[in-house]
Order: structure tokens, then C-alpha cells, then sequence
């Protein structure tokens, strides 16, 4: 149970791992060896049948990372797969050359090899996954998690819940499926060779006139917007369905705060708490509590949600897929508590997420930037189409891309401007950036690493632009992803 981090769960963990590297519990930094971390394959029960998966492996044998405040990230990756990967730590800001993108500018590792890794982590609720699309989408993505000395000191228990959505059917085969056969033409940054050509010349990039739009609600003005594009076989929390879900043992009346990453490679969820809760950290950054029981998280970003239990009894904490029935999740029980059956399918449809950022718009970082001149704005085009199914930033895909230039140290806007009928969860490496304005309404909204951009938004982010290097810029959707919707941050010294 790798992800029950009860407070006796975690000291028997942390002690695990300490007796794995002989070495006593408090001996962390840089005397400390290193934590192991193995891409391999593994065997899941879904729904009653056996799948072959991808996975992150631990020194323990679970998935994922747990770090202690202060701890560093000095971890040997090994590459035990059949084929080449490199792992990103999403959320982390490395140096550059420890980011984790293929080629950019380390190679993937090959079968068999192992490369260290060694920098001070962000705290906060995080992930790490392959940057090669089909990858990501065979599941190989575990929980990254940074404990502070607040959360060690907090009288609350912490579990882990991590989404994703899954196929029986080979991830190449999905892909295609989902693509028409457009992903691949990308790209060594893709981890592929491939090659195909893409004619661009005939997309209108002008972006057709907005005056009749209505950006009230998710009507978009009549116009279709498209959620989800691929029907998965399953949806998963911690690897399992609501068939067999994760029951996790809480305290009678105990706080309990969920640290939630939507690894999905395709699908946006609704977090439905059931109980009152509160939304305390998005993307691993605390935020101003917002109280609720249902909030929204598109792909990549994570959520910690805290509840206060209230008494005995069985809590489950779905995750609803947007625009459809189909839902996941665990649930929390104390001692003794009737676990009964929850279906996989809702009886009604969850609506789509924050197509008007109403959600976003709530947000306030608790520790914003400082105020600052801005040196330097940026306006990124998004655009693309389902057919054929082609995603574009600045009307370009990563074969042709034009770098977003920045120097470093400079506060820099970035203006995300969706034109497309489909949402865009924009992630940008090595940075945090808040949220600052969205549909032409300034905020003090959320510090985070990833912003949901649905169709027809407008969301400006701020930043400031960090070592010089080349640092990813792209669409987290997947299948988005492997048709070429990445760009890139060029920070010069
Ligand atoms: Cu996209």
C-alpha cells in the first residue's frame, strides 16, 4: 500500500528505505546514497483482466517517490525497458541538463543504462513521467512527492491519488487511432525518428473574427467544443477502478489532505469530495483555501484538497471524467465502516471543466511574485483541429517551432490565446508562473506550472524567466503532444 501515507505508514516507510540503503533515517543530503528509481514493465488487474503496464519502481518496490524536507533528489534512474526513455520530473526545477526532455539536451537512456540525478527539489505535490508521448500514455508516470516541514509537523494524514486513463489496446495503436496516423511525424525531442511531412501553408493563422463569440459560458456560442476524443477502457485511481478501489484506513474525525495528480494522458476529471473540503495547493503551490466539494483538474496538474472527516463511516473521493459518465476514485474509511460498491459510471454526465475559468479565476497564490515591471510579453497563438488532427502553437508544430525568446532574470508575459474548439493544458519546464489575467480580467491568481486553456481563452501568465537554456513549452494533452504542440522557452544569459 506504497500510497497510504498514514503518519505510522510513513515512518515504516521512511524507515524502509532508509534499511535499503543502509544508512540511519535522518542521514539525508549529500552524504546520503542514492534513492533507485527503475522504468520497467509491470502487471495490473483492471477490471479483472491482466495488463502489461510501463511503471516507475522505487528502491521498496512501489511506484513513485516520497522525499523528506531537506531531502535532495539524488536518484539513480535505470532504464530496465525494451525501449529507449527519459524521464521529466514535472513541477521540479533541475538545472537544465537533469530536465528530462529527449535530446534536449541529454539523450534518452538506452536500454539497460542508469543516470544520476542530483538537485535541491521544489516541495509540493509533483510527478515525474516520460517525455515520450506513448510512453506517458502506457502508464510509465508515478507520484513525485516533496513533504515540507509544515506537512511533517501537521496533525493530518496524507494519501496519494493518482489518475490516469488506460487502454487494453497498445498505446501505438491508440495514439494512431486518435491521431489518423499524424503523431510520429514529429521529431527527436519526441523520441522518435520518424519523419513525415506537414503542409502548413494552407491553415488560415489569422484567426477569424471574435466579435460574435460568446465567452459568458460553456456554449460557446453555439459552436461545438471538443472534450474528449478517445473512449479509454478504464479510468484509473492508484492503478485500480471503482470495481476494486483503494480503501484507505483514516481516523475517526481526522484531517486528511489529498494530494491528487492527474496523470491522465487524455482526460480532464472533476474531484467530488462528497464532504466539505477545502482546495489548498494547485500544482504543488499553496493557494489562499478555497472550500468546496468539487473542483476540476486537467491533465498534468495536481490538486491537494484538504477534508475534515466528519465521524465514522465510508468517504469516497471520486474523480469524474469530464463530459461523461464514466468515474474513478478511492475511498476513505474509518475502522469498522460499511464499504459498499460504487458504480464506474454516474448516472448523469459531469459538465465540462472551466470552460468560462470560473474555477481559475477563484485562485489566489499565498505567496504571489513581487510585483514587478514586466520587461518582456509574449502572445502564443494556440490553434488546431481535429481534422485533420493537427495542434499548433504560433501556427507552427515543433519541426518548424519559433523559440519564445526571454533573457534571464527578466520578468516576462506569457499570453496563452486558444482559437482552437478544444482546451489546452500548457506546461512550461524549469518555471512557476502566475496566473495573472484571464479573458482580459487581471488576477492574483494561482502559482502553478501548468494552466488549463479552454477553447477561445484568453490566460496571461507571469514569470521569472530562469537559467539560460532551452526549456519546453507544450500542450499536455498527449496525443496533442505527439503531433507537435511544443514549443520552446529560449532563455538566453
Ligand atoms: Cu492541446
Amino acid at each position: 500500500m506504497a500510497y497510504d501515507l498514514t503518519r505510522r505508514g510513513f515512518i515504516a516507510a521512511s524507515a524502509a528505505m532508509a534499511a535499503s540503503t543502509a544508512l540511519p533515517r535522518f542521514a539525508f543530503g549529500q552524504s546520503a546514497a542514492p534513492l533507485s528509481l527503475t522504468a520497467a514493465t509491470r502487471v495490473l488487474e483492471i477490471n479483472g483482466k491482466a495488463a502489461t503496464v510501463y511503471g516507475l519502481i522505487n528502491g521498496t518496490g512501489g511506484q513513485g517517490l516520497i522525499l523528506d524536507p531537506g531531502q535532495q533528489f539524488r536518484v539513480d534512474l535505470t532504464n530496465s525497458l525494451d525501449v529507449e526513455t527519459i524521464i521529466h520530473w514535472h513541477g521540479q526545477m533541475p538545472p537544465n541538463v537533469q530536465d528530462g526532455v529527449p535530446n534536449l539536451p541529454m539523450p534518452l537512456l538506452k536500454t539497460g543504462e542508469m543516470r544520476s540525478f542530483d538537485y535541491a527539489p521544489n516541495p509540493g505535490t509533483h510527478w515525474m513521467h516520460s517525455h515520450v508521448p506513448v510512453q506517458e500514455m502506457n502508464l510509465l508516470a508515478a507520484p513525485l512527492i516533496v513533504r515540507s516541514a509544515a506537512d511533517v509537523s501537521a496533525d493530518r494524514q496524507e494519501v496519494v491519488m493518482f489518475l490516469h486513463d488506460f487502454s487494453f489496446r497498445p498505446t501505438e495503436e491508440v495514439l494512431a487511432e486518435i491521431t489518423g496516423g499524424t503523431a510520429g511525424h514529429d521529431m527527436s525531442a519526441m523520441g522518435t525518428d520518424a519523419k513525415a511531412e506537414t503542409d502548413m501553408s494552407g491553415m488560415d493563422m489569422s484567426g477569424g473574427d471574435m466579435s460574435g463569440m460568446d465567452m459568458s459560458g460553456g456554449s460557446m456560442g453555439g459552436m461545438a467544443m471538443d472534450l474528449n476524443d478517445f473512449n479509454f477502457d478504464a479510468y484509473l485511481a492508484n492503478d485500480r477502478t471503482l470495481s476494486d478501489p483503494e480503501v484507505v484506513a483514516v481516523e475517526k474525525g481526522g484531517r486528511v489532505r489529498l494530494r491528487i495528480v492527474n496523470a491522465a494522458s487524455a482526460t480532464t476529471f472533476w474531484i467530488d469530495t462528497g464532504v466539505p473540503a477545502r482546495l489548498v495547493a494547485v500544482d504543488g503551490h499553496a493557494i489562499v483555501p478555497m472550500p468546496g466539494t468539487r473542483f476540476g483538474m486537467a491533465m498534468a496538474q495536481r490538486l491537494d484538497i484538504e477534508i475534515d472527516l466528519p465521524g465514522d463511516g465510508a468517504f469516497p473521493v471520486l474523480a469524474l471524467r469530464e463530459g461523461a459518465r464514466e468515474r474513478t476514485g478511492l475511498i476513505l474509511a474509518t475502522t469498522g465502516a460499511l464499504v459498499s460498491k460504487i458504480a464506474g459510471m454516474s448516472d448523469a454526465e459531469s459538465p465540462a471543466f472551466d470552460t468560462d475559468m470560473a474555477q481559475e479565476m477563484l485562485l489566489q497564490a499565498a505567496n504571489p511574485l513581487v510585483a514587478r515591471p514586466v520587461d518582456r510579453a509574449h502572445m502564443i497563438m494556440l490553434a488546431g483541429s481535429m481534422q485533420p488532427y493537427l495542434w499548433t502553437i504560433d501556427g507552427q508544430t515543433w519541426d518548424t517551432h519559433k523559440p519564445i525568446i526571454a533573457t534571464s532574470g527578466e520578468r516576462v508575459e506569457l499570453m496563452f490565446h486558444n482559437m482552437s474548439m478544444m482546451g489546452h493544458p500548457m506546461h512550461l519546464h524549469g518555471h512557476a508562473f502566475q496566473v495573472v489575467n484571464i479573458n482580459g480580467k487581471a488576477i492574483n491568481g494561482a502559482m502553478r506550472d501548468t494552466v488549463y486553456v479552454p477553447p477561445m481563452a484568453m490566460v496571461t501568465v507571469a514569470l521569472d524567466a530562469g537559467e539560460a537554456a532551452r526549456w519546453m513549452l507544450h500542450c499536455h494533452h498527449m496525443p496533442h503532444l505527439s503531433t507537435g504542440m511544443m514549443t520552446e522557452f529560449a532563455v538566453s544569459a
